[in-house]
This record gives C-alpha cells, sequence and structure tokens, in this order.
C-alpha cells in the first residue's frame, strides 16, 4: 500500500537564500507568520516543501551548487526543500503584481489601493500552473497536497485540469473579504472556482468564512451548501468541497520555554535597566499598510497629549520589520512612519525621557522574546489582520502572567483573545489612546486573570491543535499519521562552502 506523504506548497521556501559580501552564499529560516506556524510543524513531522527561492534568479549560480544549499538546508530544517524558479517577469506580475497589487489590498478591505492591471492575470494563471506542474512531479497518487496562501489559489484546478489526481487542501492565512469587496475583483469568478477545487478550503475565521461562503450563494448559483457549523460541504457540479475555519495558532510550549530562558531573562533585564522606571509598551509590526502603524503613533500621540501622567511613565518601543522595501508605496509607508516618531519624539521629548524607541531592522529570537517578556503591554492594532501570531507570541512569553494586550477587533486572533485583551477599534484614535491609558493603570490582579486567560486558550489551541484540526478535517487523521522526515530527505554531506546562518524567526 502506498504511504501517505506530506507536502506542503507555498510562495516562498521556508528558507531564506542570500550572498555575504565574502561571497559565501548563507541560507537563513525565512521569516513571517506562515515558517513561524509551519517550520515547527514539519520539523516535529518532516515532509517536504515546494516553493519560490526568492530573488536567487537575480545573482549567477550554478544550479548543482543550489541543489547542495538545498540539500544542506533540507537536513538543517528538517523537511525537504523542492525549488520553483520564477523568470523577472513573472516575480513582477505574478508576485508583486497579481498577489500582492490586487489580492492583498482586496482581501484587507482596501481596494483603493489594488491596481487591476489586466497584464497579472496571466502571469498569475501561468505561475499557478508551473506550481502544479512541480507538485505533480514531486509527488504520487497516495499523498496530501496541502497548500498555502493567496498566492496559489489556481494550484488544485490546475492539477486537475492535466488530469493530476492529488487529495489537496487550501489555506488561506489572509482574511477573505465580504461579498461588496470580493465582488469588484475583475476575476472574481476565476478565483472562487479554483478554490473550490481543493477537496478541502479552510479559513483563519467564521467571519472568513461566512464572507466565502457569502459569496459563493451569490456568485456560484449551482453549488449547493450542505450543513452548518464547524465544516460545512459545497456540492459544486463537478465535485465536493469541505469548508472550515481553522484558527492558526504558535508553538505555544516552544515560547514559553525560550522566553524562560537564562540567555531572555538577561537580555529583557538590560532592555529595562535602559529604560528604567516606566512601563514598556511594544508594537511589533512588518512594514505594511494594513498594520496601522501611522494610526497608532498618533493613537499614543493623543494618549500623552490628554493624559499627562503617562508622559515619563511609558515608552513605546516600535519594531518595523523591513519588508517589500522596492515598493514605492511600502517606501512612503516607511517615510511616514519615521515623520511620525520624530514629530511625537520633538514634541514630548524630556531631559530622560524620550517617548518613542523606533527599530527598523529584523530581530534575532532572543532579541524578539526578549522585548515579548520585558514589555507590560503590547499595541497590536492592524486595520485587518488574518490572524497575527505576534498577539499570540506575547501572550505565550508573558511568563509572569503581568502583560496586557491592546488588540484590534479587526485582527483574526480578537475572535479568540477577546476575553482577556483590551480590544480596540484601530482608526478610533482616541479609544486607542484610552486604551493605552485604561493599560497602564490596570491593576495587577486584573492582568494576571486577564492575561492567565489568553495564555491557557492559546496553550490548548497551539500549532499543532490547528494542524490536527486541519488534517483531521480533510483526512480523518493526524499529524503523527504521517510517515517521518526519511522518505524525503537526501543523504549527501553538507557541501564545505555553504553555511546555515543564526536563527531568527
Ligand atoms: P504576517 O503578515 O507575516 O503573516 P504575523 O501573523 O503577525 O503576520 O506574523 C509575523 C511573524 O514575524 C511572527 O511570527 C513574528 O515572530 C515574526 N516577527 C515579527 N517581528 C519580527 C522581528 N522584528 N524580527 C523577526 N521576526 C519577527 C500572515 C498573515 C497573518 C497570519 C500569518 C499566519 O498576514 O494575518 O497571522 O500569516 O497565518
Amino acid at each position: 500500500m502506498e504511504t501517505s506523504r506530506l507536502t506542503v506548497v507555498s510562495n516562498r521556501l521556508a528558507i531564506a537564500v542570500g550572498q555575504e559580501e565574502s561571497g559565501q552564499w548563507t541560507i537563513k529560516p525565512g521569516s513571517g507568520g506562515l515558517v513561524t506556524a509551519l517550520g515547527p510543524v514539519l520539523r516535529d513531522r518532516g515532509g517536504q516543501w515546494i516553493g519560490w527561492i526568492g530573488a536567487i534568479g537575480q545573482h549567477p549560480m550554478d544550479e548543482g551548487f543550489l541543489d547542495d544549499l538545498l540539500d544542506h538546508g533540507s537536513r538543517e530544517t528538517g523537511y525537504a526543500l523542492k525549488p520553483v524558479h520564477l523568470t523577472a517577469e513573472e516575480i513582477q506580475k505574478y508576485y508583486h503584481g497579481f498577489s500582492n497589487e490586487i489580492l492583498w489590498p482586496l482581501f484587507h478591505d482596501l481596494p483603493t489601493r489594488c491596481n487591476f492591471d489586466p497584464s497579472y492575470w496571466q502571469v498569475y494563471e501561468r505561475v499557478n500552473a508551473k506550481f502544479a506542474q512541480t507538485v505533480a512531479a514531486n509527488t504520487g497518487t497516495g499523498d496530501y497536497v496541502w497548500v498555502h496562501d493567496y498566492h496559489l489559489i489556481m494550484v488544485a484546478h490546475y492539477l486537475k485540469t492535466v488530469g493530476v489526481e492529488r487529495q489537496t487542501g487550501f489555506f488561506l492565512h489572509i482574511p477573505f473579504p465580504p461579498l461588496d469587496g470580493f465582488i469588484k475583483l475583475p476575476w472574481r469568478f476565476q478565483i472562487l472556482h479554483a478554490l473550490l477545487r481543493y477537496d478541502l478550503v479552510g479559513f483563519q475565521t467564521m467571519r472568513d468564512r461566512r464572507n466565502f461562503m457569502d459569496c459563493v450563494r451569490m456568485l456560484m448559483p449551482k453549488t449547493r451548501v450542505v450543513g452548518q457549523g464547524h465544516i460545512v460541504r459545497c456540492l459544486t457540479p463537478e465535485q465536493e468541497v469541505l469548508v472550515g475555519a481553522f484558527p492558526i495558532s504558535i508553538d505555544f510550549r516552544q515560547f514559553a520555554e525560550i522566553a524562560a530562558s537564562q540567555e531572555v531573562q538577561d537580555q529583557a533585564w538590560i532592555i529595562h535597566a535602559n529604560l528604567p522606571e516606566r512601563q514598556l509598551i511594544l508594537g511589533i509590526d512588518r512594514l505594511d499598510y494594513t498594520k496601522g502603524i501611522p494610526l497608532r503613533l498618533k493613537a499614543f500621540a493623543n494618549a500623552l497629549e490628554r493624559y499627562p501622567e503617562l508622559r515619563g511613565k511609558v515608552t513605546l518601543i516600535q519594531v518595523v520589520v523591513p519588508s517589500r522595501e522596492e515598493v514605492p508605496e511600502y517606501e512612503a509607508l516607511k517615510r511616514e512612519i519615521e515623520r511620525l516618531v520624530g514629530e511625537i519624539n520633538g514634541r514630548f521629548s524630556q531631559v530622560e525621557w524620550t517617548p518613542i524607541h523606533y527599530i527598523y531592522r529584523p530581530l534575532s529570537r532572543v532579541e524578539l522574546l526578549a522585548y515579548y517578556r520585558t514589555c507590560e503591554i503590547a499595541l497590536i492594532t492592524p486595520l485587518k489582520d488574518g490572524m497575527n501570531l505576534v498577539a499570540k507570541e506575547f501572550c505565550a512569553c508573558s511568563i509572569e502572567n503581568n502583560g496586557v494586550l491592546i488588540l484590534s477587533e479587526f485582527a483574526g486572533a480578537a475572535a479568540q483573545l477577546q476575553n482577556g485583551a483590551l480590544l480596540v477599534n484601530p482608526f478610533d484614535i482616541v479609544g486607542v489612546a484610552d486604551a493605552i491609558r485604561r493599560a497602564y493603570s490596570m491593576d495587577e490582579n486584573s492582568r494576571r486573570s486577564r492575561m492567565a486567560r489568553m495564555r491557557r486558550s492559546i496553550q490548548r489551541h497551539d500549532i499543532f491543535h490547528w494542524v490536527n484540526a486541519f488534517f483531521r478535517a480533510g483526512l480523518h487523521k493526524d499529524l503523527n499519521q504521517f510517515p517521518r522526515v526519511e522518505l524525503f530527505l537526501p543523504t549527501a554531506e553538507p557541501s564545505a562552502s555553504c553555511s546555515i546562518a543564526d536563527e531568527e524567526p
């Protein structure tokens, strides 16, 4: 009997290839929500990951050498890495274009930011077909193919088009928009039809699933919806599709354990020793207009303005992780953030107190966890977010149960954390400012009971719970029923000329 193996497919592989000044190639674990979530899952179980290698095409690299590099990466990460190569035009029109100039803003309820360039669509289709070919070439009929996110909605459609039968699941990491937003998409029928070619489609929240079902009911009249509750069945003229909500999570235990380590504790102590006698408020985001950073800075200024007792008593540490910097819109956002930070610091700073510490770079894992552990308040105010793992990571690292989470009601995480977090409307500057004041003066008992509730919930619904819920729905089996890593991993010795850099989240 053929063994069913697990193949994860995402736009990017779980590693980033780069070249140091010395000319040596390095591979680092990738960053971002998807890698943080799936890394521990595959590491625990093994499997293979198919994805784009990143902008490697611009550098001259021998194909054999790349294979060596990936073999090395496979042994370090614990799962096999299978690259998909993209041309410059494909990167431009499929990735920057259709994915990030159309689907990303539209699905985050920001249609005015969309660039509906018709030339993007064909390239999006072509690249999805390319991914489907790589999947077909690297899997067998018994394997489970798990496709991730908005870049790759058409993969199951193209597998079916060329007659390749695989069991497929799809998980959307970003929100699914309401009908009146989705309906603006010129390719709305093709996208809905393609989603209904998977065997199982998963969303982050019930709200996303409801939005999707509204679109199916309105735009696909031949599809019948059967059932209620956690998972429903869609009967299309071609097949049956299961549709469910599976809120993604984190490896809670690992975050909590590392947060308790001596290394993190030492670093946390240094942070607080340098910013004494005040409460630290933490904001951590990728550079992106959906994360609501400028409005958050304005809310912080509003709090300092209206509540003078906060001056000198709170410091906002705003960490921004560089992302999509080559896109003018993101460059403009960076400049706006820097202008606001300068303006607020210029206005409120005193000799021994600077209101905002601004950090624009990725953090090492130890640094990141030290900030989570030491900051008393997390201020997480995306305008819209699929889930937001930072909110969950902050809670997992708040091992003394004394952190306060201020969270946007438009983050997917709000559904799960509403019993402990202070929920805010990120567009309401005065409301967010009031929440900052409330968090600052919250008594110890309330802090502890709220944080304990959130930590319990995240611990119970951790990343392994998420992956098992998905597999049970799609396959009636658990992650540990997949075979171990040996089935996929190469056996060659690591090449001497490449190295794995220190792990970053
Ligand atoms: P992202 O938009 O990347 O993910 P998020 O869920 O917040 O957003 O994940 C960010 C990840 O980056 C976190 O795991 C965090 O640890 C890491 N990170 C943050 N700051 C960092 C720093 N300074 N240095 C290094 N690493 C840092 C997408 C969707 C989300 C969804 C996830 C998972 O947009 O809504 O929650 O996928 O499904």
